[in-house]
């Protein structure tokens, strides 16, 4: 048996009530163009939370209507930079007077433990509007000593209305990462929530409202991507599009806005992210970071570090070790007290994770913990240790340790070769106490971030995105301006020459 499994016993209520499931478009909450409606499902028993307004090509028109009338007719832009801070400023605040609702409300759609919603994402969420609210009025152009009599103007402009498109497994922090940086350049929003989790980004765009936002400036659609999704992407009347997904689904998001109206894309798509613990490391500190770096949100993160490249000298001991922690891991009702893993989002990954498991054991890998699933109901799985299906994203809490030596000397160059092989790049960590092996891999890592002696962290000011196949441009700090501005020059020639 592996892990602590709570997951028999009888699921805890959630004490937050369910006040929104409609479409939010032009400040009003409204029903489907369709009147249909899908459910939205407790990851820890399967039941139906709430059944959702189910958006549609339809109800994108009506939401990118309104975002285009809200930004050519609208107030945002036109606003004062500072009156648009004061808004985030005040969402911000709203985000903490509501916190307990929010994370409750985010662990019950998404399954994530309580204690994180609460204690990690909630209060990102505010601090990443905070963030941004600081930026909106220090965005500015410059001037260029162009050759000639002329007066050179660089202004930057929001780039109009942008349509946002996001993905289960971090609603809030993706909530935070697209809506703060378009809201703060002073776009306006179509929002396309994920079919899984389509509660907690109503709730906070309802109270991005009562913080003064104008009607028509965040529109949030909830429905499914071949539906909402793609008639978002395709879309004439958007001006940009920002995706966070699985890659497969980024190249189609690419291709809609080409075939369209060559609307610029911004992707954050999936990794397959190295964790290098070097022999110099200690071990029992390394395995409890690379446990944390895979295991994290029940491995469903983009950059989990779901490769675990361990230096031969300490592997052993390293398996070891591991092992005995994935089957100390905690796995239970999200909502109980140090619960350290909750249920998978759904059953369709529920199932993807064990099918790799398998195939894992198939080609031969030595299965060391879990493998399983947990309980009998709901979407728990065991957390599992074992080697290989070291190519592609599990999205899962599966940790494959592979062995690396030293092939020469001190040299590191085997492991970066393993490390580098991968369509993906979105992350690493690298765990030593050498600063030449910390400064020769941070380089060597064709990855968008690399963690040194730590493990995601997740600042609202460090940029964060991929290399390779793991994505286009980058989110969060001053990088995701970049995303939401138009850059137009502005030229007069200056009629008296001698200035
Ligand atoms: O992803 P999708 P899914 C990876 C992870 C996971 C796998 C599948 O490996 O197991 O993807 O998850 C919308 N046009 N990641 O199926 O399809 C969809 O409605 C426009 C990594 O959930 O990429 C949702 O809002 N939009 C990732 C969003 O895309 C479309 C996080 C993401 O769904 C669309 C999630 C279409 N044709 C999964 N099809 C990360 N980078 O963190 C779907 N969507």
């Amino acid at each position: 048996a592996a892990a602590t499994a709570t997951t028999t016993e009888e699921p805890i209520q959630p004490a937050v009530e369910i006040k929104y499931t409609q479409l939010l478009i032009n400040g009003n909450f409204v029903d489907a163009a369709s009147g249909k409606t899908f459910p939205t499902v407790d990851p820890r028993t399967g039941e139906v939370i709430a059944r959702v307004a189910e958006g549609d090509s339809e109800d994108i028109d009506r939401a990118v209507a309104a975002a285009r009338r809200a930004f050519d007719e609208g107030p945002w832009p036109r606003m004062t930079a500072y009156e648009r801070c004061r808004v985030l400023l005040r969402f911000a605040d709203l985000i903490e007077q509501h916190a307990d609702e929010i994370a409750a409300l985010e662990t019950w759609d998404n399954g994530k433990t309580l204690a994180q919603s609460a204690g990690a994402e909630v209060p990102m969420l505010a601090r990443c509007m905070r963030y941004y609210a600081g930026w909106a009025d220090k965005i500015h152009g410059l001037v260029v000593p162009a050759d000639g009599a002329h007066h050179a103007l660089v202004l930057h402009e929001p780039v109009g209305v942008a349509g946002q498109i996001i993905p289960w497994n971090f609603p809030l922090l993706m909530f935070a990462w697209k809506v703060g940086p378009a809201l703060a350049c002073g776009n306006t929003v179509v929002l396309k929530t994920a079919e899984q989790t389509p509660l907690s980004a109503l709730y906070v765009a309802s109270l991005l409202h009562e913080a003064g936002l104008p009607d028509g400036v965040l529109n949030v659609v909830s429905g499914f991507g071949p539906t909402a999704g793609a008639a978002l992407c395709s879309h004439m009347g958007v001006d940009k599009l920002a995706f966070t997904g699985s890659t497969g689904t980024g190249q189609i998001v690419l291709e809609l806005a080409a075939r369209s109206n060559l609307k610029p894309v911004t992707l954050e798509l999936g990794g397959k992210s190295p964790f290098i613990v070097m022999d110099d490391a200690d071990v029992d500190q390394a395995v409890e970071l690379a446990h944390h770096a895979v295991f994290f949100n029940q491995g469903q993160c983009c950059c989990a570090g779901s490769r675990t490249f361990v230096h031969e000298r300490v592997y052993d001991e390293f398996v070891e070790k591991s092992k005995a922690r994935a089957m100390k891991r905690v796995v239970g009702d999200p909502f109980r007290n140090g619960v350290e893993q909750g249920p998978q989002i759904d059953e369709e990954q529920f199932k993807k994770i064990l099918r790799y498991v398998q195939s894992g054991v198939d080609s031969g890998a030595t299965l060391l913990a879990g493998g399983d699933r947990a309980g009998n109901r709901g979407f728990y799985i065991q957390p599992t240790d074992d080697m290989k299906i070291a190519r592609e994203e599990i999205f899962g809490p599966v940790q494959t340790i592979l062995k690396f030596s030293h092939a020469r000397g001190s040299g590191v160059e085997e492991v970066i070769r393993r490390a580098n092989a991968s369509h993906y790049g979105l992350a690493a960590g690298v765990f030593t106490r050498s600063l030449d092996a910390a400064n020769t891999l941070s380089r060597a890592l064709r990855v968008g971030t690399v963690w040194v002696n730590c493990y995601d962290v997740f600042d609202a000011g460090i940029p964060f995105g991929g290399y390779k196949m793991s994505g286009v441009g980058r989110e969060k700090g001053v990088y995701a301006l970049r995303n939401y501005l138009q850059t137009k020059a502005v030229v007069t020639p200056i009629r008296d020459a001698a200035w």
